[in-house]
């Protein structure tokens, strides 16, 4: 079992019945995803909470009941990834460009566990580039702010085309190298015209799940 594997599975563990579920995104939720389709097979109700197109299909695959999260008022638990935690469990998401939806479902949850494998841990965050998702009208000029700032963005691509998140967004990666003051740069981030979300989610995670050789570790 690899580390991934291993952090998803033991996560589904802290699922119970009667629960709504935020699903994350990305590719240890996939294994967290895997184990709840099986406890769902054996009898488990529960409802699901989508962070993106892939882990909707995802889901729906594996017969694991979703709900749209305009139909809720909370969400009881919500495991996701995330490309780096440092040691006060604040992390850097959407690597895989759907930090929009995950920061939103991560804001009406009650509670929230990562589940990374043990590269994910640092001990300051910046390392991981950081995604900023742009509104595509006035992209350049906020890519021009950052440029100017010294950050070195860059705007993720898809084969040769701009990335697109699944709300029709662009995704704009800066190279940090290391973020000495996460709240202050958050709060900079929130008040750019153009910016939608960021990738730095600070005090969010209640729990975070590490597999490691020895085992899943789990940290508070
Ligand atoms: C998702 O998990 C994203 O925010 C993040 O980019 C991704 C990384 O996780 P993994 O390595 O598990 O794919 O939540």
């Amino acid at each position: 079992m690899n580390e991934k594997q291993m952090a998803g599975g033991k996560a589904a563990d802290y699922i119970e019945d009667g629960m709504t579920i935020g699903l994350g995104t990305g590719s240890t939720v996939y294994f967290m995803l895997q184990k709840l389709g099986k406890r769902v097979k054996e009898g488990l109700q529960i409802k699901g909470v989508s962070t993106s197109d892939s882990t909707t299909q995802l889901a729906k695959s594996l017969d694991i009941p979703l709900i749209s999260i305009n139909e809720i008022d909370q969400i009881d638990l919500t495991i996701d990834g995330a490309d780096e935690v440092d040691a006060e469990l604040n992390g850097i998401k959407g690597g895989g460009g759907a930090l929009l939806y995950e920061k939103v479902v991560a804001s009406i949850s009650s509670k929230i566990i990562w589940i990374v494998d043990s590269a994910k841990l640092v001990e300051s965050l910046g390392t991981f580039p950081l995604p900023v998702e742009v509104l595509p009208f006035g992209s350049h000029q906020v890519f021009r702010l950052f440029e100017k700032e010294g950050l070195q963005p860059s705007f993720r691509k898809k084969e040769d085309a701009y990335f697109i998140t699944d709300s029709g967004h662009y995704v704009i990666d800066l190279k940090m190298e290391s973020i000495k003051h996460p709240e202050k740069t958050a709060s900079w981030l929130d008040g750019i015209t153009g910016v939608v979300e960021h990738g730095l989610f600070l005090n969010m995670a209640d729990l975070l799940i590490v597999g490691e050789a020895g085992g899943p570790a789990i940290i508070y």
